[in-house]
């Protein structure tokens, strides 16, 4: 592994600390207003898991995408020379990020800037040429006393004497693409955190035999919230800052362990001289000056808990006696011939058993899919993640201030090597992903598993008296995980021989919780003094399908309950049901929840191209899990303007090349001016045979209880919609696979038995192929966490780094 060299530090961001950055500069730089990790993805090599044995059992085949893949992000050479030109632009008075303090400007994000719909598609329609290649860029001013991130579009690419420099406004329906940071000097604050904790020193000891000092051997740690508090008619800006225990062992317990200790401050402005406090507050009182705190303290009624203390309970190694038979080797998945899918590594293009597509990757999202072809004809023009909600409550200011978006931390620099064997089969295909980060780019090894996979029930059968058939549910899925601070996020996408494609979302990792005082309104007290602390997730994604070209319809269906005389019911009234068919007409009508028990589901169809019965071909958006979730809380006090994406469950609006995404990344910096609103996609436009945009939520109400000690459970929190034909084709596409058997039978004497020419697995399998040799690992940790000392190196897993 090469690394260079690092340090690292806890800073605070949204009350959860950030082990931020590749030298001390970068780390004064590094809190809100600063932006934690800049990088930009893209997927490299494939690095199949070899094996030897009888069974043949290599990588991947090289498939050969049709087209080149335009949606892959900026090669190094491309994101070095857009770095230079850059540096070369003296109205940018840009400094180098290794020589950077909090006053000079900096590059934070080259990336590849998505090329519009309307130049991608006539290319990959092959009758149009391939769009220009351009590079996005975001830059931190910060020369000045009130700081900003402002976006650049840079090309076209590659570098040469056309190549232009200008303010990128057009994905910004702000009106320009330019973000106030409020709070550019995160090391001065620790600082005067660490002032204000030395003024009750004291107390804190008293309380938790420890304060806060801003050294690396503090044992309590303390930081702003995420997000920060802007008042829009005085300027100020405040937050509330919350004492935590550092956890005691190996174990990332910090996000467990609550003091219930919280102080508000105002840190307006850079001078960090005129920064104050404004209050104090503990178990349910609200003090207005540190010296009401400290009178309320010593006048010997005021009472104070121990806050939780590391222990076994936050361990997640097994615990317990070993279960009957639990140590000896359970079923495993192998897979016994070369993988069935091939992959084109150079331009991340996949091909599995009529479906077909091309992977992005972002720092933002990470991996999202384009132009999801299904036996040759476009389904899916773009599907991916767009931001990730965690929105908390609580009767104290500590978890009342948390609503993280998640895409500011970034999904791609937090994709780290899977676990063969464990979160993927060990025999996957793994792809590994690369990102630009303050002028270096960094690479993640085997980042993003592939593999086809038996559902453990077929797909579909039938029997009668005289055969049976059944077909094997095997699916191709394509998976990540991304750990933003305390969660663990699993993204999956996953295709089956019914022409569907199944999105998911699974949760696990440790709870934030809440210290247990005056809260049991807001979830279940599960430890000594812990809360469970209620929260929602909620994740955007952008599904932009294209039944048959772009010009498509939003259908509803309903079921409903109706009372009907029919010319043979001899005048009686019959208590029965129909189907509703209509169409969303108009983005007025276009924000959607899913009806109360599943009444109704949404496709989107073409009604000028009708099958051959009249009905409209079309694909059906719908949750499989239970599990899907918009925002509980209504108008967020917290998040603001920033998360209208998150009131429904679905949304359809026109496609627009101004509207590439649903968020801004860096809109948690101030959320009542989002530089993407999603409220501003609606305007009232037609949404009959338009190019259509949905945009739907996966997540969960979590109210976590004991059973989310010490994590949370991916088969619990999961969500899942899915994406399936609706009259599409003419009959299901399953019959295309020859993964089924027939036995014919009559009485108690078999006939025949087909298997369509499918070959056995009969070879021998070597089963050490299944155990994974994870002495390379190199996934470890993350880049920056949103909970206090992290033990290891933020950049532990992070290869190639290279000086751009
Ligand atoms: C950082 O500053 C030093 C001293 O001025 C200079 O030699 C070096 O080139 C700078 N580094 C970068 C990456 O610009
Ligand atoms: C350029 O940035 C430096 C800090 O890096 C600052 O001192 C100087 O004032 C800036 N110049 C202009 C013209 O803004
Ligand atoms: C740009 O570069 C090309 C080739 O490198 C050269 O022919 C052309 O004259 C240059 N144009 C300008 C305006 O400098
Ligand atoms: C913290 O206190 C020290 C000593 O009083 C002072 O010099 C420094 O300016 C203070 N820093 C902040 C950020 O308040
Ligand atoms: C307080 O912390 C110190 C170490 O900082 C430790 O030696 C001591 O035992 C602690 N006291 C109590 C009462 O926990
Ligand atoms: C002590 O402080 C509490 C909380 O502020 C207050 O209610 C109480 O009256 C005070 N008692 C005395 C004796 O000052
Ligand atoms: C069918 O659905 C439309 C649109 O939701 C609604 O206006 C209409 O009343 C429904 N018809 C019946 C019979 O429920
Ligand atoms: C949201 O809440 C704010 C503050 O209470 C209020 O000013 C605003 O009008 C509310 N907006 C909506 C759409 O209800
Ligand atoms: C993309 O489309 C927008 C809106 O039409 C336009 O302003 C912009 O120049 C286009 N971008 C590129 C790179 O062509
Ligand atoms: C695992 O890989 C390491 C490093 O390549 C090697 O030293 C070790 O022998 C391997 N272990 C096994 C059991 O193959
Ligand atoms: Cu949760």
């Amino acid at each position: 592994m090469k690394m260079k060299g690092l340090s690292l530090g806890p800073l605070a961001i949204g009350g959860f600390s950030i082990i931020a950055a590749a030298s001390p500069t970068y780390m004064k730089n590094f809190m809100h207003g600063t932006l934690p990790v800049a990088l930009k993805g893209s997927v490299l090599q494939t690095s199949g898991q070899n094996s030897t044995g009888s069974c043949s059992s290599g990588t991947a085949s090289t498939a050969k995408a049709p087209l080149q893949n335009i949606f892959a992000a900026l090669t190094a050479d491309e994101a070095a020379a857009v770095t230079k030109f850059l540096h070369q632009q003296p109205e940018l008075n840009l400094t180098a990020n290794a020589n950077a303090t909090s006053w000079d400007n900096v590059i934070v994000l080259v990336e590849l800037l998505q090329p519009n719909k309307s130049d991608a598609l006539p290319y990959l329609n092959g009758d149009g040429e391939i769009p220009r290649r351009y590079s996005s860029a975001t830059i931190q001013f910060q020369a000045t006393e009130e700081p900003y991130l402002q976006e650049y579009i840079i090309g076209p690419l590659p570098v040469s004497n056309e190549t232009t420099l200008e303010s990128l406004n057009y994905p910004f329906n702000k009106g320009v693409g330019k973000q106030r940071i409020f709070n550019a000097d995160a090391e001065a604050y620790q600082q005067f955190l660490a002032n204000v904790s030395a003024s009750v020193e004291d107390i804190l000891i008293e309380m938790f035999n420890a304060t806060y000092s801003n050294s690396l051997e503090d044992t309590l740690f303390i930081g702003p919230s995420d997000p920060l508090w802007i008042d829009d008619d005085t300027g100020a800006v405040t937050t509330w800052n919350e004492y935590n225990p550092a956890p005691t062992d190996i174990f990332n317990t910090g996000s467990l362990l609550r003091t219930g200790l919280a102080v508000r401050t105002d840190l307006t402005g850079r001078n960090p001289s005129k920064w104050s406090v404004l209050g104090w507050y503990y178990n349910g009182e609200f003090y207005k000056t540190t010296e009401d705190f400290r009178s309320a303290f010593y006048n010997g009624t005021f009472e104070f808990f121990k806050p939780g203390v590391d222990g076994d309970w936050g361990a997640t190694s097994p615990s317990g006696p070993v279960l009957p038979h639990d140590d000896t080797p359970p079923p495993v998945s192998v897979q016994p011939a070369d993988p069935r899918f091939g992959v084109d590594n150079e331009e991340t293009y996949i091909e599995w058993m009529g479906f077909s597509f091309f992977l992005g990757f972002t720092r933002d999202t990470g991996m999202r899919l384009f132009d999801i072809k299904y036996n040759g004809e476009r389904i899916v023009y773009e599907l991916g993640m767009q931001e990730a909600m965690a929105h908390y409550a609580g009767s104290g200011p500590g978890q009342s201030s948390l609503s993280f978006l998640d895409s500011y931390y970034g999904f791609g620099p937090n994709a780290f090597e899977l676990v063969n064997g464990y979160d993927c089969p060990a025999y996957a295909t793994y792809l590994d992903t690369s990102f630009y980060w303050r002028e270096e780019r960094h690479s993640h090894k085997n980042s993003i598993c592939i593999f086809e996979h038996d559902a453990g029930y077929p797909i579909a059968r039938h029997s009668a008296n005289n055969y049976v058939y059944t077909t094997k549910n095997i699916h191709l899925v394509v998976r990540s995980v991304s750990t933003l601070g305390n969660y663990d996020y699993l993204f999956e996408y996953a295709f089956f021989h019914d022409g569907s494609i199944h999105v998911t979302v699974r949760a696990s990792g440790y709870i934030a919780a809440a210290f247990w005082a005056k809260n049991e309104d807001y979830g279940f007290h599960i430890h000594d003094t812990v809360s469970g602390s209620m929260h929602d997730h909620v994740l955007n994604y952008k599904l932009d399908l294209d039944i048959h070209g772009t010009k498509n319809s939003l259908m509803k269906l309903e079921v409903i309950p109706t009372t009907e005389i029919y010319p043979w019911s001899a005048g009686v009234p019959r208590n029965t049901m129909k189907v509703n068919k209509t169409f969303i007409e108009s983005e007025d009508d276009s924000k959607i929840n899913w009806a109360p028990n599943n009444a109704a589901t949404y496709a989107i169809v073409n009604k000028d191209t009708p099958n051959k019965w009249g009905e409209y071909p079309g694909y059906k958006i719908a949750p499989v899990t239970a599990s899907t979730a918009h925002l509980t809380i209504v108008n967020s006090t917290n998040l603001k303007n920033s998360i209208n994406w998150a009131s429904h469950h679905l949304y359809a609006v026109q496609q627009k090349d101004t509207e590439p995404r649903s968020v801004y990344a860096f809109s948690s910096l101030d959320t009542a001016h989002p530089v993407v609103d999603f409220g501003k996609f609606f305007d009232g436009e037609s949404l009959v045979q338009e190019d259509i945009v949905i945009y739907f939520n996966l997540g969960m109400h979590h109210v976590p209880d004991t059973q989310d000690l010490p994590n949370t459970v991916f088969s619990h929190a999961q969500s899942t919609v899915a994406i399936s034909p609706q009259n599409y084709y003419l009959q299901n596409p399953v019959r295309q696979t020859v993964q089924q058997i027939e036995i014919d039978y009559d009485l108690d004497t078999v006939l025949n038995i087909k298997k369509f020419g499918v070959q056995d697995a009969v070879c021998s399998y070597d089963m050490s192929n299944t155990i994974a040799n994870l002495s390379n690992y190199e996934g470890g940790d993350l880049i920056m966490r949103k909970w206090p000392y992290d033990p290891s190196n933020p950049f532990f897993g992070m290869t190639e780094v290279e000086t751009i």
